[in-house]
């Protein structure tokens, strides 16, 4: 990776400070410690490889070198634009950036499986990580990492939590990994003010997978709930018309989303 012609080019985006890197442990873990340092709002930490690259609840994301996008934004929310309640609505910006991209600029079939990953034709393709940064009660920033398998060999050839493969494998196409970073980005500055909108979680909603489906809802390996999914309500939260009879409103914790594949008995 070219190091001076990424900087180069993200130099023309409205951004705060770039940290551009052949190789770190994680650019969530580094946008942490930069906030600490002072860091302004929408500053950029990205890596052509991660060696400790984080999932959630401790679970470990894989960035292979030269193959793949890792990469955190350092957000300052004015208290206006949004509270400590609607976390979850960044995670879904997240999501929307990248899923967004991918179906209207590489015309792929993206989609998001709530609440934090991109799949294309029903495979993970790109992970969303949002870290709070606290300074006692009061949130000090808000760090949003997104990873994105791009080239062949991104995927990693250990058993993973879901079916997953690359943008290459699914599209035959080799996309220029900072066309498509320079493309997200300028899709989340067109998003972000807008977070707080119906506009935003109608596109949210609108690129959900498993849409009038039925799903399971797991924690661990324990299921939560089971019934058809409906979609995202005012606050970011997945609504599932549950099999036992009323609707159920869930916010992300530790939760991940199964289909239920009701044809076999
Ligand atoms: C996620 O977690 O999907 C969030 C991943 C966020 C990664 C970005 S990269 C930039 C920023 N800096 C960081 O340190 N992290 C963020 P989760 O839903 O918990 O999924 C994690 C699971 O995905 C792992 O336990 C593996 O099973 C699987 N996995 C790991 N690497 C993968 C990859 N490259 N492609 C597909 N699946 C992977």
């Amino acid at each position: 990776m070219d190091i001076n012609a990424w900087k180069k080019r993200l130099e023309g985006l409205p951004l705060g400070e770039l940290y551009i890197y052949q190789e770190l442990g994680s650019t969530n873990q580094v946008a942490d410690e930069l906030v600490h340092q002072g860091a302004p709002n929408f500053s950029l930490i990205s890596a052509d490889s991660q060696t400790a690259g984080k999932g959630r609840y401790g679970r470990s994301w894989v960035t292979q070198p030269g193959k793949a996008l890792a990469f955190s934004l350092i957000l300052h929310p004015e208290a206006d634009l949004i509270d400590t309640n609607q976390l979850e609505r960044i995670s879904g910006l997240g999501a929307l950036v990248v899923a967004e991209v991918l179906t209207k600029n590489y015309s792929l079939n993206a989609e998001i499986k709530w609440p934090n990953d991109v799949l294309v034709n029903g495979k993970k393709v790109a992970g969303v990580l949002v870290d709070a940064n606290w300074s006692g009660s009061e949130l000090k920033a808000v760090i949003l990492g997104i990873g994105l398998n791009v080239l062949e060999g991104s995927v990693p050839e250990i058993p993973l939590n879901f079916p997953a493969s690359s943008l290459e494998e699914l599209s035959g196409r080799i996309i220029p990994r900072l066309d498509l970073l320079m493309d997200i980005l300028k899709s989340f500055l067109k998003w972000y003010p807008r977070i707080t909108t119906q506009t935003f979680l109608t596109a949210w909603d609108g690129y959900l997978a498993y849409k009038n489906k039925h799903v399971m809802l797991l924690s661990g390996e324990d299921i939560v709930d089971q019934g058809q999914l409906s979609g995202i309500s005012d606050n970011g939260s997945l609504i599932i018309q549950s099999d036992m009879g009323n609707e159920k409103r869930y916010r992300t914790g530790e939760l991940h989303l199964r289909l239920v594949d009701r044809s076999r008995k």
